[in-house]
């Protein structure tokens, strides 16, 4: 763990190292990537089930393994332990509400010139959402993801996930009976992400693919992007907590910890104004660490890109949040508001000391799927609109063409685009 003081004459120095380092995976894999994009393009499932053979040491020869059904996701969730099912119930329902009221509202006007303007929203048809296989294979972010979707009103989601040895985590099958998923495939990688973006033989193609994976599907998705849609390549967890003496440091601590034991990429930063809280949190952290079934990659987040910033005031907390951009940030003050008026890049904002950011992943309803590596200055987490796209149109009669015309006429000329002018000149009788 680093320790910076605003107090030290080197402080802005160190700052900028820590703003500027990258703590993504730059294992050089765009080459392997699209070698196997395009064995996937030329061959489909041939490709697909090589490379599934190859890399997850799974047999998708004989259709049955290809696909989950969709009851084997309802017996999973049938089988759930009443408190998990409340637990997922409550999370999807708190999730679906949220999105809701994000529905875009179309637009539809004539303005003064007489002429009709406007835009409607409409659903993507299909959605891909790569759930990853393992340690990371998580039901929320099944729900994060798949809930937007359905929200958007896509028709069909399917679902892509490896299974090393055939096995998938029940409680993502779960999940996806819950969410309301039409497909599962048990592929995984890159080419599972070719397989959506290209379509094969047998998996129809879907238009935007979404959901966190490896450096492959990563690069994958990035490479594939304008093929369809993509939502952001997100980078390891990071947590930014801003707080006060008058916190609980146990509270702070595990905060702290609760996105280090994501990934020993993850980080965790508290800026506060009290030194001797701050040693007071850095040694709870200790702690509490060993305790945690986590502890091996917690503790390899912590040592490499933990930090603690000591500052003169908290009042200084708000330049130095907008310059991490956070992917969560939370603030852990009696009036958090008059803070949180002042940040501007952050992906999500947790306010108050009884707002811990692990509300926000599981039930709070906002998407926990959200802008890391500082990419919080130009980008949003998660919601329905990544699964929906806008048209605008238009409308004139005689009046609103004579009124506006002219100038496209003007312009079109201007361009040497006579076929244009045309087009209007000859409505307007010229
Ligand atoms: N905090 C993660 C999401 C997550 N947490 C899933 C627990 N499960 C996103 O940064
Ligand atoms: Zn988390």
């Amino acid at each position: 763990m680093q320790r910076l003081s605003t107090r030290d004459p080197e402080f802005e120095k160190a700052f900028a190292r820590l703003v500027r380092e990258r703590r993504e995976s730059d294992e050089n894999v765009a080459r392997d990537v699209s070698l196997i994009l395009a064995d996937v393009r030329n061959r489909g499932d041939e490709a697909v089930a090589e490379l599934t053979q190859r890399f997850d040491g799974h047999d998708l020869n004989g259709d049955s393994s290809w696909r989950i059904e969709l009851s084997t996701c309802r017996e999973a969730f049938d089988a759930l332990n009443p408190s998990l099912r409340a637990a997922l119930e409550l999370a999807a329902e708190r999730i679906r509400a949220y999105h809701e009221a994000q529905r875009p509202v179309d637009r539809d006007f004539t303005d003064e010139a007489g002429v009709r303007l406007g835009a409607k929203w409409t659903a993507v048809d299909a959605a891909g959402l790569y759930v990853p296989g393992g340690r990371a294979a998580y039901p929320s972010s099944l729900l994060m993801n798949a809930i937007p979707a359905k929200v958007a009103g896509v028709e069909r989601l399917v679902v892509v996930t490896p299974s090393p040895k055939g096995a998938i985590n029940p409680l993502v099958l779960a999940a996806a009976h819950l969410a309301g998923v039409d497909e599962i495939w048990r592929i995984g990688g890159a080419q599972a992400i070719g397989a959506l973006a290209y379509g094969t033989q047998r998996i129809r193609a879907v238009d935007v693919i979404t959901g966190p994976g490896n450096a492959w599907v990563a690069e994958a998705k990035r490479q594939l992007y304008g093929v369809v849609g993509i939502d952001m390549v997100a980078g390891p967890s990071e947590i930014l907590v801003i707080a006060d003496a008058k916190n609980e440091p146990e509270w702070i601590a595990a905060d702290l910890l609760s996105q280090a034991e994501h990934d020993p990429s993850s980080q965790s930063i508290l800026i506060t104004d009290d030194p001797v809280f701050a040693d007071t949190v850095a040694d709870r952290v200790g702690v509490e660490i060993s305790m945690l079934q986590t502890a091996r990659v917690a503790e390899q987040s912590w040592k490499k890109h933990g930090v603690i910033i000591e500052v003169g005031s908290l009042d200084e907390a708000p330049r130095l949040a907008n310059a991490l951009a956070a992917e969560h940030v939370e603030i852990a003050t009696d009036d958090p508001e008059a803070l949180f008026a002042r940040i501007r890049h952050a992906g999500s904002v947790f306010l108050g000391r009884h707002t811990p950011e692990a509300v926000g992943d599981y039930v709070a309803g906002p998407n926990h799927v959200l802008p890391t590596g500082r990419r919080a200055r130009f980008a949003s987490g998660l919601s329905v609109l990544d699964f929906m796209k806008r048209t605008s149109f238009i409308q004139l009669n005689e009046q609103a063409l004579t009124a506006i015309g002219p100038a496209a006429v003007a312009l079109a000329e201007a361009e040497g685009l006579p076929a244009h002018a045309r087009s209007i000149e000859t409505r307007l009788g010229i």
